[in-house]
C-alpha cells in the first residue's frame, strides 16, 4: 500500500463512519447564498473558516429577527440548498449528513462590517437541531434583544457524532424591536466555538450546546439608551460646564447653556458628558450608540 492509498484509505474509513455530506442553513440571506458550498464544516486555517470565508456582498436581502418572537431557518444538506422545501426528499438520501443532531445556536455581532470571531453575542440555542427531515427550526428570540438595522448573525451547529468539527454559516440581519441598546453581557460565540485552534470551548470533550445552554432563548444584558428626557435634564446642568470648550464636537455638543435639542441628541447616539480635565481644557465624551 503506498502511502497516498494509506491516507485516502484511512480519510475514506473515518468519513464513512460519519457521513458524506454535511448541513447548512438556507436563505439568500446568507453569506454566499443559497449554495452547497457552505456544508462543510469550519476548517481552521482554511478559507472556510469563520462565516465560511465569505462576505456580506455575497448575501440578498436581510433576515428580519423580531424581539421577543422567533426566527426559521431550514438546516439542510448542500444538494438541497435551492430548494429547501423538498429537503426530506433530497437530503434524505443521505440519512448521515444528520450526524444524529446535535444542537444550533444563533448568535449576533452588533456591526456591518469588519466583524471578528470575537464579536458575537449568543441569542438562542436550539437542542434539538438540525431535524432529522431537514426541516425549519425554530430558534426564539430574547425580548431585550436590541434594535438592529444592518447587522451580522451566525448559524452554528455541534453534531452529535462527528469528527472534531463544528460550522458556521453567517447572514445579514436585522433586529426589530422595542429595545434601543448595547449589549453588555450574554453568552460569547468565542466561548463556544468547537475544535478552532485559538478558542477554547467550554463544556468538556464534545461542548454540546444542550450540555452548556438552556434550550430557547439566552440571556443576554443590555444597557438600555437613555430616554432623551433623562438626557434633557442631565445636560442643562453639565453643559455649562463646558461652555468654554473649543475641541467639542459642534454638531453634538454646542457649548451653550441651552438643553442641547432633542434630535441632536438622537443623532449622536448615547453621549456622555464628563467634564474630565485634559490640561486645561474640559472635553465631551461621546460613545456612539449603534454601531
Ligand atoms: C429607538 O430608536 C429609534 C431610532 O432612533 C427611535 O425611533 C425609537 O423611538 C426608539 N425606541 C425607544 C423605545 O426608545
Ligand atoms: C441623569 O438623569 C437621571 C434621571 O434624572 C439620573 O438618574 C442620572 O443619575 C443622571 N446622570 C448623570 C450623569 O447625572
Ligand atoms: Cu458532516
Amino acid at each position: 500500500m503506498s502511502s497516498k492509498t494509506a491516507i485516502l484509505g484511512a480519510l475514506l474509513a473515518c468519513h464513512a463512519a460519519v457521513t458524506s455530506a454535511h448541513l447548512m442553513i438556507s436563505s439568500p440571506a446568507v453569506w454566499g447564498g443559497q449554495s452547497d458550498a457552505l456544508e462543510n464544516p469550519l476548517q481552521p486555517g482554511n478559507e472556510n473558516w469563520f462565516c465560511h470565508g465569505q462576505s456580506r456582498e455575497t448575501a440578498k436581502g436581510q433576515v428580519e429577527v423580531k424581539a421577543g418572537g422567533s426566527v426559521n431557518f431550514p438546516v439542510l444538506c448542500g444538494a438541497a440548498a435551492t430548494n429547501p422545501g423538498d429537503a426530506a426528499n433530497i437530503c434524505g438520501s443521505d440519512p448521515n449528513s444528520w450526524h444524529n443532531g446535535g444542537g444550533c445556536a444563533l448568535s449576533i455581532a452588533y456591526k456591518k462590517d469588519g466583524v471578528k470571531p470575537n464579536d458575537f453575542v449568543m441569542f438562542s440555542s436550539n437542542h434539538d437541531c438540525p431535524t432529522r427531515n431537514f426541516g425549519s427550526v425554530d430558534f426564539k428570540v430574547p425580548a431585550n434583544l436590541p434594535a438592529c438595522d444592518d447587522c451580522v448573525c451566525s448559524w452554528t451547529w455541534i453534531p452529535q457524532t462527528a469528527g472534531d468539527e463544528m460550522y458556521m454559516n453567517c447572514f445579514n440581519c436585522k433586529v426589530l424591536s422595542d429595545t434601543n441598546g448595547t449589549v453588555t453581557g450574554g453568552t460569547y460565540l468565542k466561548d463556544h466555538y468547537f475544535s478552532v485552534p485559538g478558542y477554547e470551548s467550554k463544556g468538556g470533550a464534545r461542548p454540546l450546546y444542550k450540555d452548556v445552554l438552556p434550550n430557547g432563548e439566552l440571556k443576554i444584558d443590555v444597557a438600555t439608551s437613555p430616554t432623551s428626557a433623562n438626557l434633557q435634564s442631565n445636560t442643562t446642568t453639565t453643559v455649562a460646564t463646558v461652555a468654554t470648550s473649543s475641541t467639542v464636537p459642534v454638531a453634538t455638543a454646542e457649548a451653550t447653556s441651552t438643553p442641547v435639542p432633542t434630535s441632536e441628541i438622537k443623532s449622536a447616539g448615547l453621549v456622555s458628558f464628563s467634564p474630565v480635565a485634559w490640561g486645561l481644557l474640559p472635553v465631551v465624551a461621546i460613545s456612539s450608540l449603534l454601531v
